[in-house]
């Protein structure tokens, strides 16, 4: 396996970057309308890390796919992380205020807007993948995107952690693992195999790097809610531990996470051997997940 010789792996930081800028324009590209809603689902994308995204056009670069081809599927998995996002600090659910920073979609319009914003930004992610331009294996992308997102992924993810709120007995390890890996490893698996099902190639490393890649996010998420600082993560910390959540730090404590997520990141990186050193930014991007602070 080897990326088109004019597509060069560069620093994951520089790749992010450009990543970010890429599906930013493709954004105000496709989703240039004027009225309220189309500004608050632009609100809602913007300023994230677009790590999702990236990891599709990183996904299309290591199979020769061009970012052209690849930057629909980017921006339709941005779109549906935006949704979840916007849905899940509603009043109903999490009930946050801040978000990235910045006020929640319903903080800065109203509920209204922000359940119709994530609808929106959730049909729009497949009239995205509907495009002409996503080439013969579009269809491939829109029913794992359903898949990944909806009532066996995402969804039942959200649910089986609301469902955890007022169960008798916390989670164990075994259910949280479940759990996660369908809220948020799910929408990770789907970014970074999208390259190689748009290739029409293998998607069996990227599969094996996005499962390890997507529980250590998570334990890393964990550990941000334990030890990081609410101004640079952008939204209200230590909420797990003041609900008395089950997460992999309450029943791993902080080092063992830590361990977990370090070998978590070591799996990941082998995953990856098959493509030599075209990944190198693709693990350096693992590298960052566990060591972010935002
Ligand atoms: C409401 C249907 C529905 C689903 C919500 C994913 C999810 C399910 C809720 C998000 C809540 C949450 C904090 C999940 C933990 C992991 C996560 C998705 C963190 C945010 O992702 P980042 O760090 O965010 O990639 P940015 O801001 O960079 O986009």
């Amino acid at each position: 396996m080897s990326a088109a010789a004019d597509t060069q792996t560069r620093p994951f930081a520089e790749a992010l970057k450009n990543a970010q800028a890429q599906i930013t324009a493709h954004m105000e590209l496709r989703l240039a309308g004027s009225d309220e809603l189309h500004a608050a689902m632009r609100y809602a994308i913007t300023g994230g890390k677009m790590l999702r995204g990236f990891l599709v056009l990183e996904s299309a670069r290591l199979h020769g796919v061009a970012a052209e081809a690849a930057l629909d599927a980017a921006l339709a998995i941005e779109c549906i992380h935006a949704y979840s996002l916007v849905h899940d600090d509603l009043p109903c659910m999490d009930d946050d205020d801040l978000r990235r920073g910045q006020p929640t979609v319903h903080k800065k319009w109203d509920e209204a807007m922000a359940v119709l914003a994530g609808d929106s930004l959730q049909t729009f992610a497949f009239e995205l993948l509907a495009d002409p331009k996503v080439g013969p294996h579009a269809l491939e992308l829109i029913r794992s995107l359903a898949q990944s997102s909806g009532k066996d992924g995402m969804v039942s993810g959200q649910m089986l952690d609301i469902a955890a709120e007022s169960a008798a007995a916390p989670l164990t390890l075994e259910q949280i693992t479940k759990l996660q890996g369908r809220k948020t490893g799910c929408l990770i698996e789907w970014s970074a195999t999208a390259g190689a099902v748009l290739a029409g190639g293998n998607l069996a490393p990227l599969r094996q790097y996005a499962r390890a890649l997507g529980l250590a996010f998570q334990i890393a998420d964990d550990i941000l809610d334990v030890e990081g600082d609410a101004a640079k993560v952008g939204k209200a910390v230590r909420k797990d531990a003041d609900a008395g959540k089950a997460t992999f730090v309450s029943l791993l404590g902080l080092a063992e996470a830590k361990a977990r997520a370090q070998s978590l990141c070591e799996d990941a990186c082998a995953a990856l051997s098959p493509y030599g050193e075209d990944a190198a930014t693709l693990k350096e991007a693992a590298r960052f997940v566990i060591a972010r602070d935002s």
